[in-house]
């Protein structure tokens, strides 16, 4: 039962990407390649965010504004690692991001953003 209830979780997640359903409001989770917010949408003013990588590489948190300045980051943190991060947002459009570039051994070049570690916040006054 509880293996299905997850299974099923997972596949709404799939489909909608950084609804984060079971993801704590002020959470944000980290994993390949995925971001999920907690909540998309936060009231302008200083919002604080558990950052947690529940992934198996090392991975950072940008927060960027509509022009793709950097506003507050963290990390990188290595799997299983979380810390906070507090930033000063006036209402508007958000990007949370991963900016993790790694160098596999084959030299094979792996850009986290690239591969979907991308998530919107909207910001209200
Ligand atoms: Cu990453």
């Amino acid at each position: 039962m509880n293996r299905l209830f997850v299974a099923a979780c997972c596949l709404v997640a799939a489909c909608v990407p950084a609804s984060g359903g079971a993801v704590a409001a002020d959470t944000v989770v980290l994993e390949e390649f995925r971001i999920t917010v907690g909540s998309d949408t936060v009231t302008a003013g200083p919002t604080t965010w558990t950052v947690r990588n529940d992934g198996d590489d090392y991975h950072t948190l940008v927060v960027e504004d509509a022009t793709g300045d950097s506003l507050a980051a963290v990390g990188p943190l290595a799997p299983g690692q979380a810390a906070t991060l507090t930033v000063d947002l006036q209402p508007g459009r958000y990007y949370l991001t991963c900016r993790l570039v790694e160098t596999e051994d084959d030299g094979t070049v792996e850009d986290h953003l690239d591969e979907g570690m991308l998530a919107s916040v909207t910001v209200r006054p």
